[in-house]
């Protein structure tokens, strides 16, 4: 009998069947997320399907040609050689939509290294793929999980490599399952870690008591943190398989319900979790082997995870260990108002278009925000140092948000791309150090202190963090560049509105350069025109109640020290990173949407 079993570490709360109201709840889900465009067409789909056969030839010419390379006299082995191809990620929870990409992992038998991987593959790939399918082809073989991205057919591929080292030969397709832990024997961190995607995906998918009912659900939450901007892995919110696993939890709590009642409880249960208590789909196994599992009774720094939830594959381990407080904080709120909302469209007083509505993270949420920019003087450099600096910013984040006068640092989910054109030097400097337009101070003292105006925007509904009014945002760090002259905003090529209030020019990075690259001009002098590339990062603030002044200069220089201790900052010229305040009314026009209310600044009052 399966209403007897349980599913996860305690009994079912509920075994109802679905209530033909609840059953039309999910009808409408589905119809609401078809219409928001979250599923493909069936032919994309077989598109889907024809990459991973292809991945898996070339996977297998692979593997031959390493047999024949380290044992040109077994031919049994060379006969024999194949690979096995899997995948995790949203694709195997079969919750991906247009824009997803396909993560794959590339298994191969023992006599297979890494170094072989990146030495063959790569070039194997252009060579097997049909004429042009294959573009942006970025092997990164030093990252914590090595990889080689590039777009197949238009559909982004992250694929990752490991060996089995207890197999020496690979059975016919389909039949190898990486669930079994002895595959694990012999491995190294980084291959652990490769298999450690497709491991946790099918455990959490075999803990699911119903997985139509469950990937349903799973579209609705994912969705929901997307726009209320609370899905971000690397910035400190929960990432896809924690929001999988989450939902799964509600699952096995609810074994008959129907995805709109999932998706209830899930808010319901989720909000009211007794944290620090784990999130776990099911008892840990023995151990198999010796590899550091998460627990708190035993390392100290388990038991600081705010939200923990835990994969359940061996080795288990927390996957919201870089939850800040803030984001714990931010999430409990949307959790709230998402439950409030789905009350009412349990209730039929309301329909799932406004669980899904944007969040106002620029619109209202902040009156002050932090800016981490993020230079490269050329695409290249760029790109390494943006997702190097965007993997720190939790970390600027988590010491922000300790500060007194600092209720919430709230970081936004994603960079903002932007590329300026610079046509002398001082404006590519007020670019690298974000100043390229900025206040006067008159029209700042303006904005903080004029009471009257700044009520008024609160009652437009514009802004809500206003309990600190009268409170002059005083930062020690953040000072006025010394000659005090805004500089042109006219070399900005996306947004030529970008204005950031204060500038930080003898930053700890610069004063590093020079001694470790002398005077050394990356791209010579600018002559004509130089494109400069940088990805800003914003963090939210909300103050704390009676807030009198607000010195961020220890967070800002220790994050900066952080950063440009990284050895390829050391290595590569024309890297540089800034820290800007701005006030909401100086955001850049490129973070709001077509009928979005930028936030204005009152207008002064006539004496
Ligand atoms: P999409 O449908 O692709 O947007 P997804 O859940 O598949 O959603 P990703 O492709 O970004 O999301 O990630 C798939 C898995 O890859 C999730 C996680 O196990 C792993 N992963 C992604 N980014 C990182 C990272 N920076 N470090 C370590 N693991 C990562
Ligand atoms: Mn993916
Ligand atoms: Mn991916």
């Amino acid at each position: 009998d399966t209403s007897e079993q349980v599913w996860g570490l305690t009994p079912p709360i509920s075994v109802a069947l679905p209530t033909p109201a609840e059953m039309q709840a999910t009808n409408t889900l589905f119809e609401e997320l078809k219409r928001q465009n979250q599923f493909e067409p069936a032919s994309e789909d077989a598109k889907r399907k024809k990459i991973i056969k292809h991945l898996e030839s070339i996977g297998d010419e692979f593997v031959r040609r390493i047999a024949r390379k380290k044992e040109p006299h077994n031919q049994v082995l060379i006969r024999d050689a194949r690979c096995e191809i899997f995948t995790y990620g949203s694709y195997l929870l079969g919750v991906y939509g247009p824009g997803s990409d396909i993560d794959t992992l590339v298994a191969a038998p023992k006599y297979v290294s890494r170094e072989d991987y990146f030495e063959i593959f790569p070039d194997l790939i252009e060579e097997m793929a049909p004429k042009c399918a294959i573009t942006d082809l970025t092997p990164v073989e030093d990252a914590f999980v090595p990889i080689i991205k590039f777009e197949y057919w238009g559909i982004s591929i992250d694929l990752i490599f490991s060996r089995i080292a207890t197999l020496t030969q690979f059975p016919p397709h389909g039949q190898l399952k990486l669930t079994d832990n002895s595959y694990l024997r012999g491995l190294d961190d980084r291959e652990l870690r490769s298999l450690n995607g497709n491991r946790v995906t099918q455990e959490i998918l075999n803990l699911v008591p119903e997985k139509s009912t469950f990937r349903l659900a799973l579209r609705a939450i994912k969705l929901w943190a997307q726009r209320r901007a609370i899905y971000a892995n690397i910035i400190g919110f929960p990432g896809g398989v924690v929001w999988a696993m989450l939902v799964a939890r509600v699952c096995q709590l609810y074994p008959k319900a129907t995805s709109a009642t999932i998706v209830s409880k899930f808010f319901l249960i989720i909000r009211n979790w007794r944290w620090p208590q784990p999130v776990q789909l099911k008892d840990p196994d023995k151990p198999p082997l010796n590899l550091r599992v998460w627990n708190p009774k035993l390392y100290k720094g388990d038991s600081f995870n705010i939200m923990p939830v835990i994969t359940p594959a061996y080795p288990q381990m927390c996957a919201t260990f870089n939850i800040t407080q803030s984001a714990f904080q931010i999430i409990q709120r949307e959790l709230s108002r998402g439950g409030e909302i789905a009350d009412r469209i349990m209730a039929g007083k309301s329909d799932w278009k406004e669980m899904f509505v944007k969040h106002s993270f620029f619109t209202s949420d902040h009156k002050y925000y932090l800016a981490v920019i993020a230079t490269g003087l050329s695409k290249d450099a760029h790109k390494i140092w943006s997702g190097f600096v965007e993997s720190k910013v939790r970390i600027l984040v988590g010491d922000v948000e300790r500060h007194q006068s600092i209720a919430i640092a709230r970081p936004f989910n994603k960079g903002y791309d932007r590329k300026h054109k610079v046509k002398s030097e001082d404006e590519k400097q007020s670019v690298i150090d974000g100043s390229f337009a900025f206040l006067t101070e008159e029209e700042e003292v303006t904005a903080v202190e004029d009471e009257e105006a700044a009520v008024k925007i609160e009652q437009d509904g514009r802004s809500k963090i206003q309990s600190v009014e009268e409170v002059p945002l005083t930062d020690g760090t953040i000072t006025k560049s010394e000659n005090g002259t805004p500089a042109s905003a006219t070399g900005l090529v996306k947004n030529d509105e970008a204005a950031a209030s204060d500038s930080l020019k003898d930053t700890p990075m610069n004063e590093d350069k020079s001694k470790d690259e002398g005077e050394a001009e990356p791209m010579g002098p600018i002559t004509s025109e130089t494109i400069i590339y940088n990805t800003t990062y914003y963090v939210g603030l909300e103050l704390a109640e009676g807030a009198k002044s607000l010195d961020l200069s220890w967070q800002v220089n220790n994050f900066k020290h952080m950063c440009c201790e990284w050895e390829k900052y050391k290595k590569t010229p024309g890297l540089f990173l800034s820290i800007q305040h701005v006030k909401n009314t100086n955001l850049p026009n490129d973070v709001f949407e077509a009928g979005e209310t930028k936030p204005m600044r009152p207008l002064k009052k006539q004496a």
